[in-house]
């Protein structure tokens, strides 16, 4: 599966560099051997890890692949909630990684296509996160085409500071770089300074990092002898790309998709690319939409060997993602150009869904963790343009004797820091139909022009 790490490309002392610290493959696959080794040992249906973006973590990860044992990767600022859901939930054990221990040679493990390799947990609309499992297969058949689509190879050298607990930065991310063979710089942090230092010839990022480096310019101009700039998580707005173009001399490629999915559709390396779209689907992917009659926009759906297996434990929700005639549902709205069958993200389905900088919000989440503060009687959650972050979260609740920088702090410590509102604001009431429902639509219409 990671075909850098049997020296099909050779080897180099900065083969992996992460935060600053350098190993080379053999070293990689010895301390991800030690990890095969105890993990063997111990039996578990699944294991965890505190995702820092360490070599510890990419250790952790190949370790689970050799073993044949799937990784659950928590997110480093995960508060006790959100930690708690996810290991009962996953029933795997958090382990540490050592990574000056090394083992000569892994367990000798036998492994199917069809085999969890890891479960990554991402929001819903409504209730606690679930997790997505995915195949190796999935995860092979989404790398090798984004190789394909991308023209990614041994001779790049992958640039991105993505979080390592999901798909965009784990598995496009590293997996990516160590099936590939390309050389990786993870700089820790998505900085436009870091991004301009490393001197790669593919980078990656979400549409908040590009923003950030188009508002740098002397940090984009570094970027200019680069082979390929890929964006995704997120709709990179059309004035990002224009700035980036001029900085740069780069048009940069959007690519979409979802954890559940992988990457599904993509631009393509020196291939025409035209802002707001995300390309054509990839090699093995087939895309429709599910418009009403007469109407040219409506629900992507898709089909492919890229697919999840299904949410960790819960066969109704795997059901429900899937129409009738089987075809996954993305509960966003798209659109396909009739000429090149160029896809358009146009939205999604759903306003409870929350992007902000790349990162998946439910609002039902935020909103549960804010009613378990006992100042709060009513919450409801709603994302709000924001020009840095896409969508930032907005809180309005009904509450006494508190600030809104303690409702921040509380969900921040509660669930994680990214979930955090950016702003609270308080009400006498939140509007409700007939059904109880919050009105989530006069919420922002009654917002003050900065809200909208
Ligand atoms: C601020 N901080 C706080 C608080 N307020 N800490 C605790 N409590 C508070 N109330 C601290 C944080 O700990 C952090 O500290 C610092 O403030 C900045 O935090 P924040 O503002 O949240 O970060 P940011 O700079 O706004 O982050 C922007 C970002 C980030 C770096 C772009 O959003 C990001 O990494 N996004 C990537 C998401 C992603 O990978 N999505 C992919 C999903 P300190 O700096 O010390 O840590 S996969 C996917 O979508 C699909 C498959 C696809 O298509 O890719
Ligand atoms: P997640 O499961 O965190 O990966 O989030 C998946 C969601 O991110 C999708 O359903 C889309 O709403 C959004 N998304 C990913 N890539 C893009 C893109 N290039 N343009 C617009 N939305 C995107």
């Amino acid at each position: 599966m990671l075909t850098a790490l049997t020296g099909a490309h050779g080897d180099r002392a900065d083969a992996v560099t992460v935060a600053g610290r350098a190993t080379s493959y053999e070293e990689l696959l010895g301390a991800a051997r030690a990890v095969a080794v105890d993990l063997d040992r111990s039996g578990l249906p699944a294991f965890a890890v505190t995702a820092t973006a360490s070599l510890e973590t990419v250790a952790a990860v190949v370790g689970g692949l050799l073993a044949g044992v799937p990784c659950v990767p928590l997110p480093p600022d995960a508060g006790p909630a959100e930690r708690g859901h996810i290991l009962a939930d996953s029933r795997a054990r958090l382990i540490e990684t050592d990574f000056a221990r090394r083992a000569p040679a892994g367990p000798a493990v036998t492994h199917a296509p069809g085999d969890p390799a890891l479960i990554l947990y991402t929001s819903g609309t409504t209730g606690p996160p679930k997790g997505v499992v995915l195949s190796r297969a999935a995860i092979t058949a989404d790398l090798d085409a984004l190789a394909e689509a991308w023209q990614w190879s041994a001779e790049d050298t992958l640039v991105h500071g993505l979080p390592l607990f999901h798909v965009h930065g784990l598995v496009l991310g590293v997996l990516g770089a160590l099936r590939t063979g390309s050389r990786l710089v993870h700089t820790g942090r998505p900085t436009p300074e870091a991004y301009a230092a490393a001197g790669g010839s593919l980078y990656f990022g979400v549409p908040t990092v590009w923003s950030r480096i188009a508002s740098a310019p002397a940090s984009a101009a570094a970027l200019s002898g680069a082979r390929l700039l890929v964006s995704g998580s997120a709709a990179l707005p059309a004035p990002v790309f224009r700035d980036l173009e001029r900085l740069t001399g780069q048009r940069p490629v959007e690519r979409y998709g979802m954890t559940e999915t992988l990457i599904t559709v993509s631009g393509r390396a020196g291939g025409e690319v035209r802002p707001g779209t995300v390309g054509t689907p990839l090699t093995g992917i087939t895309t429709r939409i599910a418009a009403e009659p007469g109407a040219d926009i409506g629900e992507l759906q898709l089909t492919g060997p890229t697919l999840f297996s299904g949410y960790l434990g819960r066969p109704e929700a795997t059901a429900a993602a899937y129409t009738e005639d089987g075809w996954f549902r993305t509960g966003d709205i798209a659109a396909v150009d009739d000429r090149d069958g160029v896809h358009r993200i146009v939205g999604r389905a759903s306003t409870d869904l929350i992007k902000s900088g790349g990162y998946r919000i439910g609002a039902g989440e935020i909103e549960n963790a804010l009613l378990d503060h006992p100042a709060v009687s009513e919450a409801a959650v709603v994302g709000v343009p924001d020009t840095d972050l896409g969508q930032r979260i907005v809180a309005f609740v009904v509450a006494q004797n508190v600030t809104g920088s303690e409702l921040t702090d509380f969900v921040a410590a509660h669930l994680s820091v990214h979930k955090r509102p950016r702003e609270v604001r308080f009400v006498t009431a939140i509007p409700r139909n007939a059904m109880g429902k919050p009105q989530k639509r006069l919420l922002l219409d009654d917002a003050p022009p900065h809200l909208t």
